[in-house]
């Protein structure tokens, strides 16, 4: 079968959208670091759509921080990949917003070129929490070894601040003019605590000057961002294949909902997203809130839970009864109450809708992707409900079930050893697994770039996950969910 590139892309069959924009016209004005699913997912295919509007200004260039297998798998398609839409009809469309692809590491120059290039209006970023490199207080962690690195004003940085510092850098000294950097990650107040890493980076430099002007001039609005993009298997390879009439090599899958809620600060000169769907608001956070707490949080627990129980994926684990009923409850009566609504957000309708895509069952999305990472994910999409749920004297034995969870999943494949346990405190992690298991509660406990001390600190807290942790590690499942 003839591989999906410029050449192929007239023989794509009937019924699959593929743009017909004259993609040689198409001029990058978006820099995009960590071109993943996610991001191939999500905002490629809305500055797609811009361009087949006719503003031919939005192309993309992503810069993989690491690896380069995204530029070598797309370069010889031309960039082109096939987008597919898991729903009840499953449809594919082929997304051709990407102009170029640069593995960092390879190309340090070309990176800060297309950063520093007046064309260039937008940054945008999936480089997943822990590429930020932050404290749990949210602030630039100045001994992560890639920021210790890049504070000596390196000309190929490693982090992604680094490299946004000296784009911005370069920027200022040619007056590029405005830049909006966009974060499309999932934190809590993603632009604003992605705006203080970059300007205490600067100031890491030494260059106060830079940090001064980068607080007046960079935008970095905040962002939520969703669309539930499981990564791609063979079986995707195949249905991409059968819909388009030719071969992918990368080609994502998504399912249909999508949404992007930015704030109100872009730069002048950014691209037109609200014209593709873009929410624009005043206030993200209550948006950015009741996603992560209520669909990323309800995520974690089927994850771990799920993960224990010997489950595989997010539909079959909304098959088990009860625990698709502790989930439900546990949106319903623990988290929403910590939420604001706010006007177009309904909590009661935006927790129904997201059961129901947690049911499409036309989605094979694994708990494994979902886990990885619990370290970095846990303080943001469930430590901040269980805080606020002890603020205001309710009880948290629910909410301790998903934290325990997670440190019996941690504790179980970190004694599998090798790479079983997908988190970058998988070394710490592995240490305290050799404890006895009556002490493993307290040993999590104590890891502070993930329990906040106060938290870790408070009875009422330790012990309900300790509870859960041996209902858990004793194969009480069902006890545990009864909390
Ligand atoms: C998931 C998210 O893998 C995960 O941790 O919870 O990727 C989730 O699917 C997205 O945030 C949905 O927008």
């Amino acid at each position: 079968m003839p591989r999906l590139c410029d050449r192929t892309l007239a023989q794509v069959r009937t019924g699959v959208e593929r743009p017909t924009y004259d993609r040689g016209a198409v001029e990058i004005g978006v820099v995009h670091f960590g071109p993943g699913a996610f991001h191939r997912a999500h905002q490629a295919p809305a500055f797609d759509a811009l361009l087949a509007r006719g503003d031919r200004r939005w192309g993309v260039c992503g810069v993989s921080l690491h690896s380069a297998a995204v530029r070598d798998a797309l370069a010889p398609q031309d960039w082109l990949y096939t987008l597919v839409e898991l729903d009840a009809e499953i449809r594919a469309r082929v997304i051709g917003a990407m102009k170029a692809v640069l593995a960092a590491p390879q190309s340090p120059a070309a990176v800060l070129q297309r950063l520093a290039d007046p064309r260039t209006r937008m940054v945008t970023l999936t480089v997943t929490e822990k590429g930020y490199c932050l404290t749990p207080a949210g602030d630039l962690n100045l001994a992560h070894a890639d920021v210790a690195f890049d504070a000596g004003r390196p000309s190929a940085p490693r982090s992604a601040a680094g490299w946004l510092v000296e784009g911005l850098r370069r920027r200022r000294a040619t007056a590029a003019g405005p830049l909006s950097v966009v974060s499309c990650d999932n934190l809590t107040d993603n632009g604003r605590k992605l705006a203080r890493a970059v300007v205490a980076l600067a100031r890491a430099q030494g260059d106060g000057d830079l940090a001064s002007w980068i607080e007046a001039e960079a935008r970095f609005p905040n962002t939520m961002v969703d669309s539930i993009t499981p990564a791609t298997d063979d079986a995707l390879r195949e249905t991409a294949r059968r819909l388009t009439g030719l071969d992918d090599a990368w080609p994502i899958q998504r399912e249909r909902f999508t949404q992007w809620v930015i704030e109100d600060r872009l730069a002048p000169g950014a691209p037109d997203l609200a014209s593709v769907g873009a929410q624009i608001a005043a206030d993200v956070r209550p948006f950015e809130q009741a996603k992560l707490r209520l669909l990323n949080g309800a995520h974690s627990t089927l994850a771990y839970v799920g993960l224990l129980a010997g489950l595989t994926t997010v539909a079959e684990a909304m098959c088990d009864a009860p625990l698709a009923a502790f989930v439900e409850r546990l949106m319903r009566e623990d988290i929403a109450p910590t939420l604001r609504a706010t006007r177009g957000l309904d909590l009661a309708s935006y927790i129904d809708g997201i059961l129901d895509r947690f049911r499409n069952p036309a989605i094979r999305h694994q708990l494994a992707q979902i886990a990885w990472d619990g370290s970095q994910k846990l303080p943001v999409r469930l430590l901040g409900t269980v805080a606020d749920t002890l603020a205001a004297g309710r009880p948290i034995g629910r909410l301790a079930v998903p934290v325990g969870a997670w440190m019996l999943f941690a504790a179980r494949r970190a004694a599998a050893g090798g790479e079983a346990l997908v988190d970058p405190l998988a070394p710490a992690i592995r240490t305290l697994a050799m404890a006895p298991l009556a002490a493993q509660p307290a040993g999590f406990l104590a890891l502070e770039t993930v329990f906040p001390r106060a938290l870790a600190a408070d009875p009422r807290f330790s012990d309900a996950v300790t509870e859960a942790y041996r209902a858990l590690a004793s194969d009480r499942l069902a006890a545990a969910l009864a909390a």
